[in-house]
């Protein structure tokens, strides 16, 4: 190798290059070069340093120099910001909100005001013991702090003892910091009193009621309102007078407002809301929600409303003696109002003993607690009634809700015990009636929800064992009598469809005069006749009576059967208002890893048949309408819609309730043969009618900004194949809970999910959708009404139900605004 110091002196350029000084420098094997240098430019030495000196701030020197020093300069900089600010960034904060009553404290007055010396010091004293708890316990290099933000008296005695811990967690091992985990460490630490085996338990030196404790996650903006760290509106609110209407008039200032409601001791609050205003339509942004506590606990929340509404009073009850609100918005210019007032009232105790008269019929009435309000969670009604003879039993008749068996799914709305059966409650829009054969009834009802629910007034009486409906009437399946005549009329009297089962329809004659047709035919919504005519002259203002329909405004139409057929009928729109949607009909008598469905369980499942073969699947919007995926109407065969036929109302499959072919295919415009824009409605070529109701109903379309959070779980139903290596689908329709995975895990596995994709599964694989469920629902049930929406499409996936490989659906609400510019008048 030849070194830079054996050039002529004359050539300072070359020799003066910063890579042949490195060499220089650098070089362990030039050791006996340089010396050789050194040997031979001795005198020349001093005299080249110089030129080198020079040379080294000529101009191409100069700018590498300072690139060397701005590289330098830029290493430190990255480095000083990845230590100071991305580490920080690079870790999540959780926030966890729970209460326990302390049961061998009794409630000062001081402890209302968190700088009293009473609060301080006992609120000190439970932090320090949380300290110890959490820093001694798995959980200790990211337990950051525990606060005790509120202590509050107790209707039971004792005090609650509100508080929030906070941890510091590295980005992605937020899945680890369970509720229960963290919870269990505080409990666990517990030791339960084992002399008086009670469930108070002791914390060091505190009583902690194991029974109250109470603990879930919780939102920063929550954290910082509540523990006075943050911005944001508070109201510390009392009702102690009784007998007094506190108005409530509230306007958020900011993004979120806390309202905290106390009642006197020994007494609960009741809320009444006379409207409140919020703007967007999802819950995130913006909603009120009541608690059923003075912090926002997600398992304690009593209901939450995220529509406005100014029609009519709503009213709620606590179960103890305080309630939160929270208000939140998302909008600046537009701020949420709430207008209502609270009062506290006396602890309710509902049930009784009631000896009926002789006579039969209805002569008294049993409320929910606290009716009309909305009744809370927790509460148990024992009525016993005693009729005067063997020969009477005791009928209750509910206008909205209706008791059945109880069946293995649990019971939501309420359960109930009479005569030691159990049954389940289950809101309706109609009236029916419960017979209980037996001279001596014990009707126990249990609060099941952890929301409160529609209050419910039932009305009791005698009736005749040995003939339940008076003589020339018929008993329907919802327990009322109707006449002998309403029966098979094409009208549905019983408002289940049992009257109309079981008849011969007679057939439709467009020839004849309609004036005394069958029901089902003449102005049903649907032109049976070609040319229309049993539909024409329907909407004519005519005498209101049995065979018109009362639009709003008091405007009377011909046409009976106008409610709810998705046609604007009433001038006004009326019959197109408060249509349902995701409701489960009260007339209820392969997927993998699935289980057979029940009857009418699924009442939106659609099988679409290609060639009079099951092919895909797809969910009924409306009477009309269906939406299915893309992908099952691709190519030119494929997407002619004459080889299609949609069967509705089906469990067994071939069995459908209703068949039709399919008139229009309307394929997403952006939808390209690579799952993405997997979304398709199709138009039916007639409609079901109302008399099919309890087999087939649409479900809802969330709204746009309606994500369904991951974690949440959903059910996924079709008849496709129930393994992947199975060849044909399953015979009775199919049903599979499945989890939300959240975006980033599945955009881990799969890379190619866009953001019209949400993927369920679960990790472990087993339960999915597989070959022939495509285009069929992922539906789950939305909290706050119980009603039942389209979340995805089945659309793709890896096999079926491999580990790591979920499903993947196209996400519904992305596609809102699509469904709604063809269909306006969907729910
Ligand atoms: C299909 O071919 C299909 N495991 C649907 C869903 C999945 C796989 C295949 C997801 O219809």
């Amino acid at each position: 190798m030849e070194t830079p110091m054996e050039k002529e002196p004359s050539k300072p350029e070359e020799e003066l290059s910063v890579s042949n000084v490195s060499l220089q420098m650098d070089s362990a094997e030039g050791k006996p070069a340089k010396r050789r240098v050194l040997r031979k430019a001795h005198g020349q030495l001093k005299s080249r340093k110089k030129a080198k000196r020079r040379a080294l701030w000529e101009f191409p020197n100069k700018i590498i120099l300072f690139t060397a020093v701005l590289f330098v300069i830029a290493v430190i900089t990255w480095s000083l910001l990845w230590v100071f600010i991305f580490r920080i960034e690079n870790k999540d904060v959780l926030y966890f909100v729970g209460l326990f009553r302390l049961a061998n404290v009794e409630f000062l007055p001081e402890y209302r005001q968190r700088d009293s010396k009473e609060f301080v010091s006992m609120s000190e004293n439970i932090q320090q013991v949380m300290n110890r708890v959490y820093k001694t316990s798995t959980f200790s290099k990211y337990y950051k702090l525990s606060i005790v933000s509120d202590i509050s008296s107790n209707n039971n005695g004792g005090l609650l003892v509100h508080f929030w811990l906070v941890f510091v967690v590295p980005q992605g091992k937020g899945q680890t910091f369970c509720e229960d985990c963290i919870s269990a460490i505080l409990k666990d630490s517990v030791q339960t009193s084992i002399l008086n085996r009670t469930s108070v338990g002791s914390l060091q030196s505190l009583a902690v009621d194991m029974d109250s404790f109470v603990l879930t996650i919780g939102l920063r903006s929550d954290y910082t309102s509540t523990t006075g760290t943050g911005l944001g509106c508070a109201y510390d609110l009392h009702a102690d007078r009784l007998g007094q209407r506190f108005p409530l008039d509230v306007s958020a200032v900011s993004g979120i407002c806390h309202i905290k409601l106390i009642a006197l001791l020994g007494h609960v609050l009741r809320l009444t809301i006379v409207s409140i205003q919020l703007t967007a339509d999802n819950c995130i942004t913006d909603s009120l929600t009541l608690y059923d506590s003075l912090m926002p606990i997600k398992s304690l929340i009593l209901y939450q409303i995220c529509e406005p509404f100014n029609e009519s009073l709503m009213s709620f009850v606590s179960t103890n003696n305080a309630m939160l609100l929270t208000l939140k918005s998302a909008q600046i210019k537009l701020l949420p109002k709430l207008d209502g007032y609270f009062e506290a009232i006396p602890q309710e105790q509902c049930g009784g003993t009631i000896s009926t008269t002789a006579g039969i019929g209805f002569e008294g009435k049993i409320p929910s607690p606290h009716y009309p309000s909305y009744y809370p969670p927790k509460c148990i009604c024992i009525w016993s009634f005693q009729t005067h003879h063997l020969r009477l039993g005791i009928a209750l008749k509910f206008q909205n809700y209706v008791i059945r068996a109880k069946t293995i799914s649990g019971c939501d709305h309420g359960w109930w015990k009479i005569n030691q059966q159990m049954y389940c409650g289950y809101y309706t829009d109609h009236q029916t009636v419960f017979r209980i054969a037996s001279p001596t009834v014990n009707v126990e009802f249990h609060c099941s929800s952890k929301l409160s629910q529609e209050p419910f007034l039932a009305e009791y009486g005698n009736y005749n064992i040995s003939l339940p409906c008076p003589a020339g009437h018929f008993q329907c399946t919802s327990g009322i009598c109707i006449q002998q005549a309403q029966r098979c009329d094409g009208v549905d009297d019983c408002f289940d469809g049992s009257d109309e089962l079981f008849c011969a329809i007679p057939p439709k004659d467009c020839n004849a005069s309609f004036s005394n047709q069958h029901n089902s035919f003449v102005c049903n919504g649907v032109n049976d006749c070609e040319d229309g005519r049993d539909e024409q002259n329907c909407t004519e203002s005519v005498p209101c009576n049995n065979n018109s329909f009362r639009c709003s405004g008091n405007i009377c139409i011909k046409k009976k059967n106008a409610k709810c057929d998705t046609l604007v009928d009433c001038p006004d729109g009326s019959d197109e208002r408060s249509c349902s949607c995701g409701m489960k009909t009260t007339f209820q008598k392969r997927i993998i890893g699935g289980s057979d469905a029940e009857e009418s369980e699924w009442p939106w499942q659609v099988s679409l048949h290609f060639a009079e073969s099951a092919y895909c699947g797809a969910s009924v919007l409306s009477k009309e309408w269906l939406l299915s995926a893309a992908h099952c109407f691709q190519g030119d065969i494929l997407s002619d819609p004459r080889s299609w036929t949609a069967h509705l109302g089906m469990h067994v499959q071939g069995k459908a309730k209703f068949v039709t072919s399919i008139k229009r295919i309307i394929v997403h415009e952006r939808y390209s043969n690579n799952f993405d824009y997997d979304i398709a409605l199709l138009q039916l070529s007639s409609s079901w009618v109302d008399t099919m109701k309890h087999f087939i109903q649409p479900i809802c379309i969330p709204p746009a900004a309606q994500k369904v959070s991951s974690g949440s779980k959903c059910w996924v139903t079709g008849w496709g194949r129930r393994l992947e290596a199975d060849t044909k689908g399953s015979t009775i329709l199919q049903k599979a809970e499945v989890e939300i995975i959240d975006q980033t895990t599945c955009y881990s596995t799969y890379g190619l999910i866009s953001p019209r994709m949400i993927c369920a599964g679960l990790i472990s694989g087993k339960r999915d959708a597989c070959k022939g469920d495509s285009g069929g629902p992922l539906s789950c049930q939305r909290k706050v009404d119980g009603k039942w929406y389209l979340a995805g499409i089945v659309s793709w996936g890896y096999g079926c139900g491999r580990p790591n490989f979920p499903g993947v659906y196209s996400s519904v609400s992305n596609f809102a605004s699509w469904i709604h510019k063809h269909l306006p008048f969907i729910l």
